[in-house]
């Protein structure tokens, strides 16, 4: 049996549902350079770092653009995207968080985040937890974007927890790959299809079921 000493929590689709707002920032972008771009576009960018994301969304546009511009998009949809955050208060925790987030500290396990966003310190300042965090790994600490497993991994050095003994949350099929790279044990959230390849499964953050994965019958 696996002892596990430390849980790192993916940020947007786990702990918050920032997407929408992804979405309406990427999509405010692409109306204005004329790019197509749908809801379902924007499933794809799940998980996805912001460089990566843009080139998603230009796809064969891509080559329109120098270097200089591309960095110009993405400065400008983070700043459509940083003015939404504004909106964001504890109301859009996602369901079953807050109780996650206190059974850990009860139990006296390590939290830390492993996400991409290099707005997680704002995004978990206006929900009001950041100070429940024994460590932020971000998109600003690391170069690689998941599924590379550099974030996790800087996210367990931080707390301090050989990564054999983390859990890893996550939402994105990229994310449970880079969890697995890791060495950690993968809980996804969301269907099948996408983190099938998770250790355990769960539809969203408030079934997860702790003792399970703290048991670790794997
Ligand atoms: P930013 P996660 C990811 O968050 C989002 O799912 C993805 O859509 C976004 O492009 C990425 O963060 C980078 O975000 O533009 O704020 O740096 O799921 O890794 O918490
Ligand atoms: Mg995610």
């Amino acid at each position: 049996m696996t002892e596990i000493n430390a849980f790192i929590l993916d940020l947007d689709g786990v702990v918050t549902d920032t997407a929408e707002y992804h979405f309406r920032a990427w999509k405010q972008l692409a109306d204005e350079e004329n790019v197509p771009f749908t809801r379902e576009d924007n499933e794809h960018l799940r998980g996805v770092s912001r460089r990566r994301s843009l080139e998603l969304l230009l796809g064969e546009h891509l080559e329109r653009y120098t270097e200089d511009h591309t960095a110009e998009l993405m400065a400008r949809k983070n700043g459509y995207y940083q003015e939404m955050l504004h909106h964001i208060t504890a109301a859009d925790l996602l369901p079953g968080v807050s109780e996650l987030l206190d059974d850990l500290k009860r139990r006296g396990l390590k939290i830390a985040i492993g996400s991409a966003s290099k707005n997680t310190t704002t995004v978990l300042t206006r929900l009001g937890i950041l100070d429940l965090f024994d460590g932020i790994a971000d998109g600003n600490v690391v170069t690689r974007a998941k599924p590379a497993p550099d974030v996790f991994i800087y996210a367990a050095g931080m707390v301090g927890i050989p990564v054999a003994q983390c859990v890893v949350v996550e939402d994105a099929e990229s994310g449970i790959e880079a969890a697995l790279i890791s060495g950690m044990i993968a809980v996804g959230i969301g269907p099948e299809t996408r983190v099938g390849k998770a250790h355990f499964r769960y539809d969203s953050t408030a079934d997860i079921n702790l003792e399970t994965i703290l048991d670790g019958k794997i």
